[in-house]
């Protein structure tokens, strides 16, 4: 209850901030996509990242205005980025996590649509991350929505993918373009066969789909190698780098790209 009176203030008093973590092409090394993500500057308690308040977030509903606030700025991130000549529209992807309420909210492909337009952000270069979550309720509808937003030319990736609830029947149903294997099979898949086993029977899987990979967690070289190896092409991770600031985000990409 604390935490959630906070949170009623954080948006008022400008508590909230967006990171950026870049997604690597593993053979180019060239940036090619970003994925926000949230931290929130507690006055007492200093930064908190999502894992401490976005349980709150969701069961108070205040995640319908925080995650608007979140694809509006990332958006606005982006829309920089490309002023600036310092990404491609077709050649980048903004990944912005969606959790399962703000999913469900009638009106979400509205705000979708609204912050690309007051943007300006080409909708081929949103990609939203979303986890099994969002289907448990409504299947139906959740293809619906996804549709809607895949016709304007928006993009889905699979968040987490192996952990949870997860279940193939989502993955057969919803149009998702994209799976991201979660970091928990990345950090242990050279030191345990089993996690080494399904890394690399979702890569297999995700091409038979005509999916891509992207690969979370990546922090040693030797990952990245069996990564390779295995057709996982793109990667994000503290190897790379860590999730950084727009105007840190903009100095990499000027720098590298
Ligand atoms: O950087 P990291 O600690 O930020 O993120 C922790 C978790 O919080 C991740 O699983 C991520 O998907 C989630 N997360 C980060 N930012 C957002 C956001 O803006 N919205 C939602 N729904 N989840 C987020
Ligand atoms: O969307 P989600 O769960 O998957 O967000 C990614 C989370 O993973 C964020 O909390 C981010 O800070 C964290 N993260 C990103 N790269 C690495 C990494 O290389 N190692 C570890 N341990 N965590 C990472
Ligand atoms: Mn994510
Ligand atoms: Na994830």
């Amino acid at each position: 209850l604390l935490l959630e009176n906070d949170l009623r203030q954080a948006l008022p008093r400008q508590q909230f901030r967006l990171v950026f973590q870049p997604q690597v092409d593993a053979r180019s090394q060239k940036i090619i996509g970003a994925e926000a993500l949230l931290r929130w500057q507690h006055p007492q308690r200093g930064e908190l990242t999502p894992e401490r308040f976005m349980q709150v977030l969701e069961e108070s509903g205040l995640i319908q205005e925080v995650g608007l606030w979140v694809l509006r700025n990332a958006c606005q991130a982006c829309a920089w980025f490309l002023d600036e000549a310092l990404i491609e529209p077709d050649n980048f992807h903004l990944c912005v996590n969606i959790s399962p309420r703000q999913f469900r909210h009638y009106d979400f492909v509205e705000d979708v649509e609204n912050c690309l337009k007051a943007s300006a952000l080409p909708a081929q270069t949103l990609k939203l991350e979303i986890t099994e979550g969002v289907a448990i309720r409504n299947i139906e509808d959740t293809i619906h929505k996804m549709q809607r937003l895949k016709r304007i030319g928006v993009a889905f990736a699979m968040d987490d993918f192996g952990t949870g609830y997860s279940s193939l029947t989502y993955l057969k149903r919803l149009p998702v373009d994209t799976l991201k294997i979660d970091q928990s099979f990345i950090h242990d898949a050279l030191l345990n066969s089993n996690d080494g086993a399904i890394v690399r029977a979702i890569i297999a899987m995700a091409h038979s789909l005509g999916l891509q990979t992207i690969a979370e967690g990546v922090e040693e070289t030797e990952q990245l190698d069996f990564l390779q190896q295995e057709g996982c092409h793109l990667y994000q991770g503290y190897l790379f780098s860590r999730a950084i600031p727009p105007e840190d985000f903009h100095a990499l990409l000027t720098a590298t790209n």
